[in-house]
Parts: C-alpha cells; structure tokens; sequence
C-alpha cells in the first residue's frame, strides 16, 4: 500500500463513529447520503466487510415510501446546526425511527453496493439491500418526475451541489418573510468566504418550512417552492439504475426495471445536448426553459456514459478541458472547476461555485474512461492524486493555488483517492 492510500485509510479511521464514517470531524459530525455511498467506494478497495456497515447504516433511515434521506441523525448529542429540529421527521407519516432529513441526495448507493459486490461477492447481502435499493430509485421516478420527462427534479439545493450559481435565480424567487431564526454551526468551524451566504441560508430554510407542510412530499411543482431537473443528479440515477439492474443480474433475477429506467433517464438526458455550447441543458421547472449554466453539473452525462464518441470528445476539448471553460490554464493549473471560469459568478474559493472537488473529478474519470477517452481519463486521475498528494484530504481546493478550503481530513476525498489509486481489494 503506498504512503498516500496509507494516508487516506487513517483519515476514514479518524472519522469513523462506529457505525459509520461521517463526512469530517467537526464540521459534518451525522451521516449525509451521498458521502456514504462515495465513502463505501473507497472502503470497497479495502475492507467491503466495513463499506457493507456503511451502506446498512445508512438504510436505517429510510423512509416507508421508499426515499432515502440526505442526512441520518444518529446521535443528536453533536454540534451541527440546522439539525434534527428543522426537520422534526417524527412528526411525518412513514419516517423512520431515527431522525432524519426530509430530502434526498444523488443516489450513488447502488454503485457503491455494486463496488463492494466486485471486491468480495455476498449474494445474502445482495438480497438484503437490494429490495431498499429498488424501492428508492422507484420513489424518485414516481414522486420526483413531475413534468413526465423521464427525469426526476431537486426541490431543494442540498438534494445537489447546495450554493451552485445554477441555482441562485430560483432562490432569489423565494419569500423570505416567514423565515425564522436560524443557527448555523458551520461559521464556528469555517471561514465565511469558503461557505455559503446567510441570504442562501435563508433560502433553504424558506424551502424546507413550506416543504414541512407537506410533509416533504410535494405533489407537483405549485407546491415545491424550488423544482430544478439537475443534469446531475439525473446523471448519477442513470447510473445507478444500470448497477442496481447488473446486481439484479448477480441474484439471478431480471433487473429489467431498472435496466428500462436508465435507458429512460440516458434518452432524456441524451435529448439535452446542446451542439453549440458542447453541454448538457439544465431546467428550473418555474421557469420552463432549458439553458446552459455554466456550471458542472452540464458535464455529468460523460459519468452516465450519455454522449456519443465525437460528442464527448467536443465535450472534454471544448469544455471540460478547456482553458476559458472548466479546464486547467497556467495561471490555475488545476482542474475541474465546479464553476466555467466564463461564468460572472465564477468564485475560486467559494464552495460549490468553483473549487476544485475530488467527488467531481472522480464522477468525470468514470466517465471518460467508460467512453474510452483513456488517456484523457487517466490525465485527470493523475491530476487528482498529485492534487491530494499536495494539499491533503480537504473537502474542496483553489483551483489556482491548490490551497485546502473547507473542512480538513474530508472522508469522501479520502476513499475516493484510494479508488482513483486502484489499490487492488
Ligand atoms: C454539504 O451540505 C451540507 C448540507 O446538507 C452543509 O453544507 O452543511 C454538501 O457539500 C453536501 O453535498 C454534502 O453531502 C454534505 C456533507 O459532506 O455537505
């Protein structure tokens, strides 16, 4: 094992509550969706036994329809704020016994159980997850995909990348008059400018109070205050349904569900393609119209295999690597930015809207490598471990200087590079 896998295991280890690894010590002290799911990756390459924990432990949140919650609240007895409070889930037909969030996350989790599947192969734990796995990705479509699309909407930023500026016009939308008090652990651990504003927090908090009375189920957009079809999140479902259908396959059983639905979600994906900008169009269901965001989720259908060969290869020259665009330039080496350099709202320190993230450049390696643009996947993959090798496991990086932003010792950075490594299982 080499000095940096040695590195990334310790940061898990630190992190590990037991019963699951959270996100980072101070900063994410409860267990967040798709962190799992990214953290069970990287524990596929080590111990499946533990990411297998990982995946269980998660699962104790889920709902009676099937969703499964951005966040579990195993132990209340931490610093995080808004918590369990804001939520008040008990209160909510079908929630589970421990408390949790009333949202979603990209569902990365029948990819990470595929993983584990391919390090060391447990059939009886394929037939306990596996129904869990069917009944979330069978929520999402029916209670997510409002316009008859074939792709399922966000109602709200934290379902995805949280401040991206894709989102801010449908935040500034939202009434912000009935908004109550709230706290905010995050500013006694982090530095305000790496972070989102209070003018977003508001934001979410007025979703999450009109979304309570509806017990987190609105039924159309009219009654979700905040409805964007992300490209990525819906890159990430066509994906996973492909996994979930491949360990269908392993139990002997069809899997024609989900192999229908990623086929599905890939057409209507396929079907957003925009020939001049070489990106995929997103859509805010309030306003009806697609666009390009400069922003990288319109990258994300490479992850679910969605271009075709020239395309995505306009798509790595044109955007992903290009210099004025996502890719690397002199000055800030580098790459992926979560934000195109061209947008105005470009911020290299600032969260989700242009740091450098390792989840990102991850989901962006898969992609080209299952496209077969090897050398350009394997440049990435390069990059990104001498990007950690320097700077360490933070959550997020300056794409210029490389400097660590956000939470230190991050986890999903951490069991990510050990997949990137191809440390063998
Ligand atoms: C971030 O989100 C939480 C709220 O859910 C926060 O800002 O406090 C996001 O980066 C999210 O994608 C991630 O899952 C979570 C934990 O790492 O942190």
């Amino acid at each position: 094992m080499t000095k940096l896998a040695d590195v990334a295991l310790s940061v898990l280890r630190a992190n590990n509550t037991g019963l699951f690894v959270k996100p980072a010590a101070d900063v994410y002290p409860f267990q967040w969706n798709w962190d799992s799911a990214l953290i069970a990756i990287g524990l596929a390459r080590v111990d499946a036994a533990r990411g297998r924990q990982e995946v269980r432990a998660l699962l104790r949140g889920q709902w009676a329809d099937g969703m499964v919650p951005h966040m579990v609240f195993h132990d209340a007895n931490v610093d995080y704020s808004p918590g369990p409070e804001l939520w008040d889930s008990a209160a909510c037909p079908g929630a589970p016994l421990v408390a949790t969030s009333g949202l979603t996350q990209p569902p990365v989790l029948a990819t990470a159980v595929r993983a584990l599947h391919e390090a060391s192969a447990d059939l009886s734990f394929l037939e306990e997850v596996l129904p869990a796995l069917e009944a979330w990705h069978l929520w999402l479509h029916r209670e997510r995909d409002f316009d008859g699309s074939g792709l399922v909407a966000i109602v709200h930023p934290w379902e995805s990348a949280d401040n991206a500026p894709r989102f801010d016009r449908a935040l500034a939308r939202l009434r912000r008059d009935r908004v109550p008090a709230f706290d905010r652990s995050d500013r006694r651990h982090l530095a305000a400018d790496e972070r989102p504003t209070d003018r977003d927090y508001e934001g979410y908090m007025a979703i999450v109070h009109s979304l309570r009375r509806c017990d987190y189920r609105p039924r159309s957009p009219t009654e979700a205050p905040f409805a964007y079809v992300d490209v990525s999140f819906n890159s990430v479902l066509a994906a996973a349904e492909d996994d979930l259908a491949w360990l269908w396959r392993e139990l002997g059983e069809g899997g024609a569900r989900a192999a229908a639905a990623a086929t599905r979600v890939r057409t209507a994906l396929a079907g957003r393609w925009d020939d001049d900008a070489a990106v995929y169009r997103e859509l805010d269901l309030h306003r009806g119209e697609e666009e390009v965001t400069g922003n990288v989720g319109e990258l994300m259908p490479l992850y679910a295999g969605v271009p075709d060969e020239p395309q995505a290869r306009r798509l790595f020259r044109e955007a992903l690597w290009a210099a004025d665009r996502y890719g690397p330039t002199p000055e800030a080496p580098w790459a992926v930015t979560t934000v195109s350099r061209s947008n105005p709202n470009f911020d290299a320190r600032r969260y989700w809207r242009g740091p450098v993230w390792v989840n990102i450049n991850w989901f962006l390696v898969r992609g080209l490598e299952r496209l077969g643009l090897t050398a350009e996947a394997e440049e990435l993959r390069r990059m990104t471990l001498r990007l950690v090798e320097a700077s360490g496991f933070s959550e997020y990086y300056d794409p210029a200087t490389g400097e660590p932003l956000g939470s230190r010792d991050f986890s999903w950075s951490a069991a990510l590079t050990l997949d990137l490594l191809r440390a063998p299982p």
